[in-house]
Protein backbone atom coordinates (compact mmCIF):
# COMPACT_ATOMS: atom_id res chain seq x y z
CA UNK A 1 0.00 0.00 0.00
CA UNK A 2 1.68 3.49 -0.60
CA UNK A 3 0.06 6.09 1.07
CA UNK A 4 -0.81 9.69 0.26
CA UNK A 5 2.33 11.05 1.17
CA UNK A 6 4.38 8.36 0.29
CA UNK A 7 2.81 8.98 -3.34
CA UNK A 8 3.67 12.56 -3.01
CA UNK A 9 7.24 11.85 -2.22
CA UNK A 10 7.62 9.50 -5.37
CA UNK A 11 6.16 11.96 -7.67
CA UNK A 12 8.56 15.21 -6.45
CA UNK A 13 11.53 12.72 -6.83
CA UNK A 14 10.14 11.72 -10.52
CA UNK A 15 9.98 15.07 -11.46
CA UNK A 16 13.29 15.38 -10.54
CA UNK A 17 13.02 17.49 -7.01
CA UNK A 18 16.14 16.17 -4.97
CA UNK A 19 15.84 18.62 -2.08
CA UNK A 20 13.24 20.29 0.01
CA UNK A 21 13.96 23.46 1.94
CA UNK A 22 11.55 23.68 5.29
CA UNK A 23 11.10 23.67 8.85
CA UNK A 24 8.63 20.73 10.58
CA UNK A 25 5.75 20.53 12.85
CA UNK A 26 3.97 17.55 13.64
CA UNK A 27 1.49 17.60 11.34
CA UNK A 28 4.11 17.32 8.18
CA UNK A 29 6.79 14.57 9.86
CA UNK A 30 5.31 11.71 7.71
CA UNK A 31 5.84 13.85 4.70
CA UNK A 32 9.35 14.49 5.57
CA UNK A 33 9.62 10.71 6.25
CA UNK A 34 8.50 9.61 2.82
CA UNK A 35 10.53 12.20 1.02
CA UNK A 36 13.77 10.66 3.31
CA UNK A 37 13.05 7.45 2.02
CA UNK A 38 12.60 8.35 -1.77
CA UNK A 39 15.91 10.29 -1.58
CA UNK A 40 14.83 13.52 -0.88
CA UNK A 41 17.32 16.32 1.25
CA UNK A 42 15.01 17.77 3.97
CA UNK A 43 17.31 20.68 4.05
CA UNK A 44 16.56 22.00 7.75
CA UNK A 45 16.62 25.78 8.23
CA UNK A 46 15.49 27.86 11.21
CA UNK A 47 12.72 30.03 9.57
CA UNK A 48 9.90 28.99 6.91
CA UNK A 49 10.37 32.35 4.84
CA UNK A 50 14.16 31.88 4.26
CA UNK A 51 13.58 28.22 3.50
CA UNK A 52 11.09 29.13 0.52
CA UNK A 53 13.29 32.46 -0.55
CA UNK A 54 16.43 29.62 -1.14
CA UNK A 55 14.68 26.66 -2.53
CA UNK A 56 13.29 29.11 -4.78
CA UNK A 57 16.71 30.30 -5.84
CA UNK A 58 17.72 26.89 -5.88
CA UNK A 59 14.48 25.87 -7.86
CA UNK A 60 15.79 28.49 -10.72
CA UNK A 61 19.00 27.52 -10.75
CA UNK A 62 17.98 23.60 -11.53
CA UNK A 63 16.07 24.98 -14.01
CA UNK A 64 12.82 23.12 -12.04
CA UNK A 65 10.60 24.15 -9.38
CA UNK A 66 11.83 24.81 -5.49
CA UNK A 67 10.08 23.02 -2.79
CA UNK A 68 9.39 24.33 0.67
CA UNK A 69 7.43 22.38 3.34
CA UNK A 70 5.88 23.95 6.37
CA UNK A 71 3.72 22.88 8.99
CA UNK A 72 0.24 24.06 9.19
CA UNK A 73 -1.13 27.57 11.06
CA UNK A 74 2.09 29.56 11.90
CA UNK A 75 4.16 27.73 9.49
CA UNK A 76 2.03 28.45 6.87
CA UNK A 77 1.40 31.63 7.47
CA UNK A 78 5.29 32.16 7.63
CA UNK A 79 5.15 31.49 3.67
CA UNK A 80 3.54 34.79 2.08
CA UNK A 81 7.03 36.36 1.72
CA UNK A 82 8.23 34.03 -0.50
CA UNK A 83 5.48 33.42 -2.09
CA UNK A 84 5.06 36.76 -2.84
CA UNK A 85 8.27 37.06 -3.88
CA UNK A 86 8.06 34.13 -6.14
CA UNK A 87 4.73 35.72 -7.83
CA UNK A 88 6.47 39.38 -8.16
CA UNK A 89 10.02 38.17 -9.31
CA UNK A 90 9.05 34.82 -11.14
CA UNK A 91 10.66 32.46 -9.28
CA UNK A 92 9.37 28.71 -9.37
CA UNK A 93 8.16 27.82 -6.05
CA UNK A 94 6.25 25.13 -4.93
CA UNK A 95 4.72 25.23 -1.17
CA UNK A 96 3.79 22.41 0.84
CA UNK A 97 1.69 23.01 3.86
CA UNK A 98 0.06 20.36 6.93
CA UNK A 99 -3.81 21.88 7.28
CA UNK A 100 -6.27 20.38 9.89
CA UNK A 101 -8.12 17.23 8.00
CA UNK A 102 -11.76 18.20 6.44
CA UNK A 103 -13.24 15.07 8.83
CA UNK A 104 -12.55 17.46 12.00
CA UNK A 105 -15.65 19.30 13.85
CA UNK A 106 -16.26 22.55 12.63
CA UNK A 107 -16.06 23.53 16.03
CA UNK A 108 -11.89 23.03 15.69
CA UNK A 109 -10.15 26.07 15.13
CA UNK A 110 -6.81 25.64 16.89
CA UNK A 111 -4.51 26.51 14.12
CA UNK A 112 -6.96 26.47 11.38
CA UNK A 113 -6.38 29.44 9.01
CA UNK A 114 -8.41 29.76 5.16
CA UNK A 115 -4.79 28.99 3.90
CA UNK A 116 -6.14 28.12 0.26
CA UNK A 117 -7.94 31.66 0.23
CA UNK A 118 -4.86 33.64 1.66
CA UNK A 119 -2.43 32.31 -1.03
CA UNK A 120 -4.67 31.72 -4.10
CA UNK A 121 -4.71 35.46 -5.36
CA UNK A 122 -0.57 35.26 -5.31
CA UNK A 123 -0.17 31.73 -7.01
CA UNK A 124 -1.13 29.85 -9.84
CA UNK A 125 -2.15 26.89 -8.45
CA UNK A 126 -4.14 26.18 -5.12
CA UNK A 127 -5.15 22.61 -4.39
CA UNK A 128 -5.62 20.11 -1.38
CA UNK A 129 -3.46 16.59 -1.69
CA UNK A 130 -5.99 13.79 -0.91
CA UNK A 131 -5.50 10.13 -1.55
CA UNK A 132 -7.81 10.66 -4.44
CA UNK A 133 -6.15 13.68 -5.94
CA UNK A 134 -2.57 13.29 -5.47
CA UNK A 135 -1.54 11.98 -8.72
CA UNK A 136 -3.26 14.53 -10.55
CA UNK A 137 -2.32 18.00 -8.22
CA UNK A 138 1.03 17.58 -7.55
CA UNK A 139 2.37 17.24 -10.99
CA UNK A 140 0.12 19.98 -12.18
CA UNK A 141 1.11 22.13 -9.14
CA UNK A 142 4.95 21.69 -10.48
CA UNK A 143 3.89 22.33 -13.95
CA UNK A 144 2.07 25.43 -12.94
CA UNK A 145 5.09 26.97 -11.35
CA UNK A 146 7.69 26.49 -14.54
CA UNK A 147 4.75 28.38 -17.23
CA UNK A 148 5.25 31.56 -18.35
CA UNK A 149 5.97 33.45 -15.96
CA UNK A 150 7.32 31.19 -13.34
CA UNK A 151 5.57 31.40 -10.49
CA UNK A 152 4.44 29.52 -7.01
CA UNK A 153 1.94 27.11 -6.43
CA UNK A 154 0.75 26.02 -3.36
CA UNK A 155 -1.00 22.55 -1.57
CA UNK A 156 -1.73 21.55 1.90
CA UNK A 157 -1.76 17.47 3.36
CA UNK A 158 -3.69 16.66 6.60
CA UNK A 159 -1.80 14.33 8.43
CA UNK A 160 -5.03 12.09 8.20
CA UNK A 161 -4.71 12.06 4.50
CA UNK A 162 -1.37 11.71 4.24
CA UNK A 163 -1.41 8.34 5.43
CA UNK A 164 -4.48 7.52 3.80
CA UNK A 165 -3.62 4.95 0.61
CA UNK A 166 -3.30 6.73 -2.09
CA UNK A 167 -5.90 6.24 -5.28
CA UNK A 168 -5.05 5.04 -8.53
CA UNK A 169 -5.44 8.42 -10.88
CA UNK A 170 -6.43 11.79 -11.52
CA UNK A 171 -9.37 12.93 -10.64
CA UNK A 172 -9.28 17.01 -12.38
CA UNK A 173 -12.82 17.53 -11.15
CA UNK A 174 -11.37 17.53 -7.39
CA UNK A 175 -8.83 19.97 -7.95
CA UNK A 176 -9.19 23.37 -7.36
CA UNK A 177 -8.18 25.41 -10.65
CA UNK A 178 -5.53 28.21 -11.54
CA UNK A 179 -6.76 31.68 -9.61
CA UNK A 180 -8.66 33.11 -12.99
CA UNK A 181 -7.52 36.72 -12.74
CA UNK A 182 -3.79 36.10 -13.28
CA UNK A 183 -4.65 35.75 -16.78
CA UNK A 184 -1.13 34.01 -17.35
CA UNK A 185 -0.15 30.61 -16.88
CA UNK A 186 -1.56 29.15 -20.07
CA UNK A 187 0.32 25.78 -21.64
CA UNK A 188 3.80 26.99 -23.31
CA UNK A 189 3.51 27.90 -26.98
CA UNK A 190 3.62 24.84 -28.98
CA UNK A 191 5.93 24.37 -31.71
CA UNK A 192 3.96 24.93 -34.60
CA UNK A 193 2.38 28.08 -33.43
CA UNK A 194 5.20 30.62 -31.40
CA UNK A 195 1.52 32.14 -30.23
CA UNK A 196 -0.36 29.30 -29.27
CA UNK A 197 -1.75 29.52 -25.42
CA UNK A 198 -1.32 32.97 -24.53
CA UNK A 199 -4.05 34.26 -22.50
CA UNK A 200 -5.53 37.52 -23.51
CA UNK A 201 -4.26 37.82 -27.55
CA UNK A 202 -6.16 39.71 -29.61
CA UNK A 203 -6.77 38.59 -32.96
CA UNK A 204 -5.44 41.36 -34.90
CA UNK A 205 -1.82 40.90 -32.75
CA UNK A 206 -1.73 37.45 -33.51
CA UNK A 207 -1.80 38.18 -37.32
CA UNK A 208 0.21 41.24 -36.65
CA UNK A 209 3.92 39.04 -35.10
CA UNK A 210 5.87 38.14 -36.12
CA UNK A 211 6.54 39.49 -39.60
CA UNK A 212 5.67 42.69 -39.72
CA UNK A 213 6.86 42.72 -35.92
CA UNK A 214 10.32 42.10 -37.23
CA UNK A 215 9.96 44.52 -40.16
CA UNK A 216 9.19 47.84 -38.30
CA UNK A 217 11.93 46.35 -35.64
CA UNK A 218 14.33 46.07 -38.67
CA UNK A 219 13.30 49.71 -39.70
CA UNK A 220 12.65 51.46 -36.56
CA UNK A 221 16.15 50.46 -35.75
CA UNK A 222 17.66 51.34 -39.01
CA UNK A 223 16.32 54.97 -38.66
CA UNK A 224 17.56 55.13 -35.09
CA UNK A 225 20.14 57.15 -33.73
CA UNK A 226 20.23 56.10 -30.09
CA UNK A 227 18.46 53.00 -29.76
CA UNK A 228 18.80 51.11 -26.74
CA UNK A 229 17.65 47.47 -25.94
CA UNK A 230 16.16 47.35 -22.11
CA UNK A 231 16.07 43.67 -20.94
CA UNK A 232 13.87 42.60 -18.26
CA UNK A 233 13.11 39.11 -16.46
CA UNK A 234 10.46 38.03 -18.85
CA UNK A 235 13.74 36.78 -20.80
CA UNK A 236 14.21 33.23 -20.50
CA UNK A 237 17.78 32.51 -19.26
CA UNK A 238 18.05 29.65 -21.91
CA UNK A 239 18.09 32.34 -24.38
CA UNK A 240 20.49 34.48 -23.20
CA UNK A 241 23.25 33.37 -25.85
CA UNK A 242 21.11 34.75 -28.45
CA UNK A 243 20.62 37.55 -26.73
CA UNK A 244 23.99 38.42 -26.06
CA UNK A 245 25.47 37.33 -29.68
CA UNK A 246 22.68 40.18 -31.05
CA UNK A 247 23.35 42.78 -28.92
CA UNK A 248 26.90 42.05 -29.07
CA UNK A 249 27.39 41.30 -32.68
CA UNK A 250 24.76 44.51 -33.78
CA UNK A 251 26.88 46.52 -31.19
CA UNK A 252 23.40 47.57 -29.96
CA UNK A 253 23.19 49.96 -26.64
CA UNK A 254 22.20 47.59 -24.04
CA UNK A 255 20.55 48.12 -20.10
CA UNK A 256 19.38 45.62 -18.08
CA UNK A 257 16.99 45.26 -15.12
CA UNK A 258 18.59 43.78 -11.77
CA UNK A 259 17.03 40.39 -12.33
CA UNK A 260 18.42 39.26 -15.46
CA UNK A 261 21.70 41.20 -14.60
CA UNK A 262 24.31 38.54 -16.17
CA UNK A 263 22.62 37.85 -19.42
CA UNK A 264 24.94 40.43 -21.42
CA UNK A 265 28.24 41.28 -20.26
CA UNK A 266 28.23 44.50 -18.01
CA UNK A 267 31.88 45.40 -18.88
CA UNK A 268 31.40 45.33 -22.93
CA UNK A 269 31.79 48.70 -24.17
CA UNK A 270 27.68 48.90 -25.24
CA UNK A 271 26.68 48.34 -21.74
CA UNK A 272 24.66 51.51 -20.72
CA UNK A 273 23.24 50.10 -17.09
CA UNK A 274 20.53 48.96 -14.69
CA UNK A 275 17.35 50.11 -14.92
CA UNK A 276 14.68 49.75 -12.13
CA UNK A 277 15.48 51.83 -9.07
CA UNK A 278 19.14 50.82 -8.61
CA UNK A 279 21.80 53.70 -7.79
CA UNK A 280 22.37 56.13 -10.76
CA UNK A 281 18.62 55.99 -11.38
CA UNK A 282 19.18 59.66 -12.59
CA UNK A 283 21.13 58.68 -15.35
CA UNK A 284 19.81 55.83 -16.11
CA UNK A 285 16.41 57.55 -16.44
CA UNK A 286 17.95 60.55 -18.48
CA UNK A 287 19.48 57.92 -20.54
CA UNK A 288 16.15 56.12 -21.35
CA UNK A 289 14.21 59.39 -22.11
CA UNK A 290 17.19 60.46 -24.61
CA UNK A 291 16.61 57.06 -26.40
CA UNK A 292 14.64 57.48 -29.99
CA UNK A 293 13.79 53.43 -30.07
CA UNK A 294 12.84 51.91 -26.39
CA UNK A 295 12.74 47.73 -26.91
CA UNK A 296 11.40 46.52 -24.15
CA UNK A 297 13.09 42.61 -24.68
CA UNK A 298 11.05 40.74 -22.23
CA UNK A 299 10.55 43.71 -19.70
CA UNK A 300 8.28 43.79 -16.79
CA UNK A 301 7.08 46.99 -14.78
CA UNK A 302 7.05 44.58 -11.87
CA UNK A 303 10.69 45.66 -11.38
CA UNK A 304 10.62 49.52 -11.89
CA UNK A 305 9.70 51.61 -9.20
CA UNK A 306 8.73 54.77 -11.30
CA UNK A 307 6.61 55.43 -14.19
CA UNK A 308 8.55 55.81 -17.03
CA UNK A 309 7.61 52.45 -18.57
CA UNK A 310 4.03 54.31 -18.75
CA UNK A 311 5.14 57.37 -20.46
CA UNK A 312 7.81 56.33 -22.57
CA UNK A 313 6.82 54.79 -26.18
CA UNK A 314 8.39 51.18 -25.33
CA UNK A 315 7.93 48.68 -28.14
CA UNK A 316 7.44 45.57 -26.22
CA UNK A 317 8.85 42.53 -27.27
CA UNK A 318 7.53 39.87 -24.64
CA UNK A 319 6.95 35.89 -24.69
CA UNK A 320 4.21 35.97 -22.12
CA UNK A 321 2.39 38.54 -20.82
CA UNK A 322 3.87 40.74 -17.41
CA UNK A 323 3.66 39.25 -14.03
CA UNK A 324 -0.24 40.49 -13.48
CA UNK A 325 -1.44 38.96 -16.65
CA UNK A 326 -1.61 42.34 -18.70
CA UNK A 327 -0.42 43.05 -21.57
CA UNK A 328 1.39 47.09 -22.59
CA UNK A 329 0.27 48.23 -25.72
CA UNK A 330 2.07 48.26 -28.84
CA UNK A 331 3.16 44.94 -27.91
CA UNK A 332 4.65 41.70 -29.45
CA UNK A 333 4.47 38.61 -28.07
CA UNK A 334 6.10 35.84 -29.56
CA UNK A 335 9.04 33.56 -29.21
CA UNK A 336 12.34 35.17 -28.50
CA UNK A 337 14.22 32.54 -29.71
CA UNK A 338 12.55 32.38 -32.85
CA UNK A 339 12.37 36.14 -33.00
CA UNK A 340 16.95 36.26 -32.31
CA UNK A 341 17.45 33.37 -34.65
CA UNK A 342 16.06 35.72 -37.12
CA UNK A 343 17.22 38.90 -36.63
CA UNK A 344 20.81 37.23 -35.77
CA UNK A 345 20.66 36.36 -39.94
CA UNK A 346 20.70 39.71 -40.93
CA UNK A 347 23.45 42.98 -40.40
CA UNK A 348 22.95 45.14 -38.43
CA UNK A 349 20.38 47.71 -39.73
CA UNK A 350 22.88 50.91 -38.33
CA UNK A 351 25.88 51.25 -36.93
CA UNK A 352 25.44 53.11 -33.46
CA UNK A 353 28.65 55.11 -31.58
CA UNK A 354 28.08 54.65 -28.51
CA UNK A 355 25.02 57.07 -28.31
CA UNK A 356 24.95 56.94 -24.63
CA UNK A 357 29.14 57.78 -23.87
CA UNK A 358 28.28 60.82 -21.45
CA UNK A 359 25.49 58.71 -19.19
CA UNK A 360 28.41 55.44 -18.92
CA UNK A 361 31.27 57.97 -18.38
CA UNK A 362 29.17 59.67 -15.14
CA UNK A 363 27.71 56.33 -14.00
CA UNK A 364 30.89 55.58 -13.57
CA UNK A 365 32.27 58.51 -11.68
CA UNK A 366 29.43 57.74 -9.62
CA UNK A 367 30.99 54.15 -8.54
CA UNK A 368 34.26 55.90 -8.13
CA UNK A 369 33.25 58.97 -6.09
CA UNK A 370 33.86 62.98 -6.06
CA UNK A 371 37.60 62.63 -5.17
CA UNK A 372 38.86 58.85 -7.18
CA UNK A 373 40.71 57.15 -4.72
CA UNK A 374 38.39 56.85 -1.85
CA UNK A 375 40.68 53.77 -0.32
CA UNK A 376 44.07 55.26 -0.11
CA UNK A 377 42.42 58.70 0.94
CA UNK A 378 41.03 57.32 3.70
CA UNK A 379 43.46 54.80 4.45
CA UNK A 380 43.42 51.50 6.42
CA UNK A 381 42.54 53.39 9.85
CA UNK A 382 39.63 55.38 8.25
CA UNK A 383 36.37 54.37 10.12
CA UNK A 384 34.45 53.35 7.05
CA UNK A 385 35.05 52.23 3.56
CA UNK A 386 33.83 54.17 0.18
CA UNK A 387 30.77 52.18 -0.42
CA UNK A 388 31.93 52.05 -4.48
CA UNK A 389 35.31 50.19 -3.46
CA UNK A 390 33.57 47.45 -1.60
CA UNK A 391 32.26 46.91 -5.38
CA UNK A 392 35.37 47.33 -6.53
CA UNK A 393 37.30 45.28 -4.02
CA UNK A 394 35.18 42.52 -4.36
CA UNK A 395 34.60 42.40 -8.26
CA UNK A 396 38.62 43.10 -8.32
CA UNK A 397 39.22 39.38 -7.17
CA UNK A 398 36.60 37.46 -7.58
CA UNK A 399 35.82 35.03 -10.59
CA UNK A 400 33.01 36.31 -13.07
CA UNK A 401 30.81 33.14 -12.69
CA UNK A 402 30.43 34.35 -9.21
CA UNK A 403 27.05 34.33 -7.94
CA UNK A 404 25.91 37.66 -6.08
CA UNK A 405 22.93 37.74 -3.73
CA UNK A 406 21.69 41.36 -2.18
CA UNK A 407 19.31 42.00 0.32
CA UNK A 408 17.22 44.85 -0.05
CA UNK A 409 18.02 48.21 1.10
CA UNK A 410 21.28 51.02 0.23
CA UNK A 411 23.52 48.03 -0.56
CA UNK A 412 21.12 47.07 -3.17
CA UNK A 413 21.02 49.89 -5.13
CA UNK A 414 24.91 49.95 -4.51
CA UNK A 415 25.62 46.14 -6.23
CA UNK A 416 22.44 46.16 -8.48
CA UNK A 417 23.96 48.92 -10.73
CA UNK A 418 27.92 48.83 -10.16
CA UNK A 419 28.33 44.38 -10.12
CA UNK A 420 29.67 44.12 -13.16
CA UNK A 421 27.65 40.64 -13.52
CA UNK A 422 29.44 38.73 -16.85
CA UNK A 423 27.75 35.19 -16.77
CA UNK A 424 23.69 34.51 -16.68
CA UNK A 425 22.34 33.98 -13.86
CA UNK A 426 24.78 34.82 -11.69
CA UNK A 427 22.60 37.75 -10.01
CA UNK A 428 20.02 37.14 -7.09
CA UNK A 429 17.66 39.94 -5.65
CA UNK A 430 14.13 40.25 -4.71
CA UNK A 431 13.08 43.43 -6.94
CA UNK A 432 9.69 42.85 -7.79
CA UNK A 433 8.71 42.16 -4.32
CA UNK A 434 12.43 43.75 -2.25
CA UNK A 435 11.59 42.11 0.56
CA UNK A 436 14.37 41.96 3.14
CA UNK A 437 15.66 38.98 4.16
CA UNK A 438 16.50 37.38 0.78
CA UNK A 439 20.31 38.12 0.03
CA UNK A 440 21.47 35.28 3.04
CA UNK A 441 18.39 33.03 1.74
CA UNK A 442 19.74 33.01 -1.90
CA UNK A 443 22.95 32.42 -0.90
CA UNK A 444 22.26 29.54 0.99
CA UNK A 445 19.74 28.26 -2.13
CA UNK A 446 22.55 29.49 -4.83
CA UNK A 447 24.92 27.37 -2.97
CA UNK A 448 23.55 24.42 -2.78
CA UNK A 449 22.45 24.42 -6.53
CA UNK A 450 25.83 25.07 -8.09
CA UNK A 451 28.22 23.56 -5.51
CA UNK A 452 31.47 24.52 -7.30
CA UNK A 453 30.31 27.76 -7.99
CA UNK A 454 31.77 30.99 -5.57
CA UNK A 455 28.75 32.51 -3.92
CA UNK A 456 29.03 36.23 -2.15
CA UNK A 457 25.88 37.76 -0.36
CA UNK A 458 25.98 41.50 0.44
CA UNK A 459 23.51 42.82 2.84
CA UNK A 460 22.87 45.63 5.22
CA UNK A 461 23.34 45.23 8.80
CA UNK A 462 19.30 45.31 8.90
CA UNK A 463 18.67 42.53 7.05
CA UNK A 464 21.77 40.77 8.28
CA UNK A 465 19.97 40.79 11.74
CA UNK A 466 16.53 40.03 10.09
CA UNK A 467 18.07 36.24 9.68
CA UNK A 468 21.90 36.01 10.56
CA UNK A 469 21.13 32.53 12.34
CA UNK A 470 20.96 30.55 8.48
CA UNK A 471 24.57 31.40 9.00
CA UNK A 472 24.10 28.61 11.14
CA UNK A 473 22.00 26.46 8.60
CA UNK A 474 24.84 27.02 5.74
CA UNK A 475 27.07 25.80 7.73
CA UNK A 476 25.23 22.31 8.68
CA UNK A 477 24.16 22.01 5.13
CA UNK A 478 26.88 22.68 3.18
CA UNK A 479 26.14 25.75 1.82
CA UNK A 480 29.39 27.54 1.24
CA UNK A 481 29.25 31.96 0.95
CA UNK A 482 30.98 34.94 1.41
CA UNK A 483 29.10 37.43 3.33
CA UNK A 484 29.61 41.08 3.22
CA UNK A 485 27.32 42.94 5.51
CA UNK A 486 27.84 46.71 5.30
CA UNK A 487 27.50 48.47 8.79
CA UNK A 488 25.85 51.64 9.29
CA UNK A 489 23.76 51.07 12.64
CA UNK A 490 20.40 52.21 10.21
CA UNK A 491 17.86 51.25 7.69
CA UNK A 492 19.85 53.49 5.51
CA UNK A 493 17.84 53.45 2.52
CA UNK A 494 14.67 54.67 4.63
CA UNK A 495 17.02 57.01 6.44
CA UNK A 496 18.11 58.66 2.75
CA UNK A 497 14.46 59.07 2.37
CA UNK A 498 13.18 60.23 5.55
CA UNK A 499 15.64 63.16 5.27
CA UNK A 500 14.35 63.59 1.27
CA UNK A 501 11.04 63.89 2.48
CA UNK A 502 12.64 66.59 5.26
CA UNK A 503 11.13 64.43 8.24
CA UNK A 504 12.90 64.67 11.20
CA UNK A 505 14.96 61.46 12.10
CA UNK A 506 13.24 58.52 13.57
CA UNK A 507 12.68 55.25 13.87
CA UNK A 508 15.41 54.47 11.27
CA UNK A 509 18.48 54.13 13.61
CA UNK A 510 19.61 51.13 15.46
CA UNK A 511 22.32 50.00 17.85
CA UNK A 512 24.83 47.86 16.87
CA UNK A 513 24.88 43.90 17.28
CA UNK A 514 28.34 42.83 16.52
CA UNK A 515 28.21 40.93 13.37
CA UNK A 516 31.13 38.94 14.10
CA UNK A 517 30.25 37.90 17.35
CA UNK A 518 26.89 37.09 15.43
CA UNK A 519 28.65 35.17 12.70
CA UNK A 520 31.00 33.35 14.97
CA UNK A 521 27.86 32.54 17.44
CA UNK A 522 26.78 30.39 14.11
CA UNK A 523 29.88 28.77 13.54
CA UNK A 524 31.29 31.07 11.11
CA UNK A 525 34.37 32.84 10.83
CA UNK A 526 34.12 36.52 10.92
CA UNK A 527 36.52 39.54 10.68
CA UNK A 528 35.48 43.55 10.30
CA UNK A 529 37.63 45.74 8.01
CA UNK A 530 37.44 49.07 6.37
CA UNK A 531 40.54 48.47 4.34
CA UNK A 532 39.73 47.14 0.29
CA UNK A 533 42.92 44.91 0.13
CA UNK A 534 42.19 42.90 3.25
CA UNK A 535 38.35 42.92 2.32
CA UNK A 536 39.18 41.77 -1.36
CA UNK A 537 41.90 39.11 0.30
CA UNK A 538 39.75 37.86 2.61
CA UNK A 539 37.00 37.29 0.71
CA UNK A 540 38.98 35.28 -2.27
CA UNK A 541 40.40 33.12 0.78
CA UNK A 542 37.18 32.15 1.50
CA UNK A 543 35.92 31.54 -1.63
CA UNK A 544 39.29 29.41 -2.68
CA UNK A 545 39.57 27.54 0.23
CA UNK A 546 35.27 27.03 0.39
CA UNK A 547 35.15 28.25 4.07
CA UNK A 548 31.70 30.24 4.94
CA UNK A 549 32.78 33.84 6.15
CA UNK A 550 31.06 36.80 7.33
CA UNK A 551 33.34 40.06 6.51
CA UNK A 552 31.63 43.32 8.48
CA UNK A 553 32.31 46.64 6.49
CA UNK A 554 31.49 49.73 8.29
CA UNK A 555 30.32 52.68 5.51
CA UNK A 556 28.93 56.01 6.40
CA UNK A 557 25.20 56.01 5.13
CA UNK A 558 25.71 59.83 3.99
CA UNK A 559 28.05 58.33 1.00
CA UNK A 560 25.03 57.09 -0.74
CA UNK A 561 23.81 60.34 -1.45
CA UNK A 562 26.67 60.83 -3.70
CA UNK A 563 26.04 57.79 -5.79
CA UNK A 564 22.55 57.63 -5.82
C1 LIG B 1 10.62 42.69 4.89
C2 LIG B 1 10.84 44.15 4.64
N1 LIG B 1 10.61 45.04 5.62
C3 LIG B 1 10.82 46.36 5.41
C4 LIG B 1 11.25 46.81 4.19
C5 LIG B 1 11.48 48.30 3.95
N2 LIG B 1 12.90 48.55 3.77
C6 LIG B 1 13.46 48.65 2.55
S1 LIG B 1 15.08 48.94 2.61
C7 LIG B 1 15.09 48.95 4.27
C8 LIG B 1 16.37 49.22 5.01
C9 LIG B 1 17.29 48.05 5.02
O1 LIG B 1 18.35 48.31 5.94
P1 LIG B 1 19.68 47.49 5.88
O2 LIG B 1 19.39 46.05 5.75
O3 LIG B 1 20.53 47.88 7.01
O4 LIG B 1 20.31 47.96 4.51
P2 LIG B 1 20.83 49.41 4.13
O5 LIG B 1 19.69 50.20 3.59
O6 LIG B 1 21.38 50.05 5.37
O7 LIG B 1 21.87 49.15 3.09
C10 LIG B 1 13.82 48.74 4.78
C11 LIG B 1 13.49 48.72 6.25
C12 LIG B 1 11.44 45.84 3.17
N3 LIG B 1 11.80 46.17 1.94
N4 LIG B 1 11.26 44.53 3.43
Amino acid sequence: MTSTAAATARLLADAGVDRVFGLPGGEILVLIDELRRAGIDFVLMRHEANAGLAAAVYGKLRGQPGVVLTTLGPGAANLMLPLSNAYLDQEPLLAISAQIPDEYPAEHTHQLLPLHDVYRPITKFVAKITADTVHDVVPRALAACMERPFGASYLTLSARAALEPAGGGPHASQVAGPHASRGAGGPPASDGDPLAGFAGLTARMRKMAPALVFVQLMMKLGNAARPLVVIGLGVDPRNAARVRRWVEEWNLPVAVTPKVKGIVDETAANFVGVVGGMAADDLMCEALASADVLIGLGLDPVEIDRTWHVDLPIDWILEAPHVDGRLPARVALFDHAQMLDTLLKQPPPAKWKAPFAHVQRQRRDRLAGPSRGAATERGAGSPTMWPGDIVQALAGVLPPQTIVTTDVGSHKYLFGQFWPSRVPQTFWMSNGLSGMGYGLSAAIGASLARRTTPVLAAVGDGGFSMNAQELETAERVGARFVTVVLEDGSYSLIKLSQEGKKLDRYGVDFSPIDTVKMAEACGVAGLRTTDPDELAAAARGAIEARRNLVIAVPVDYADYRRIF
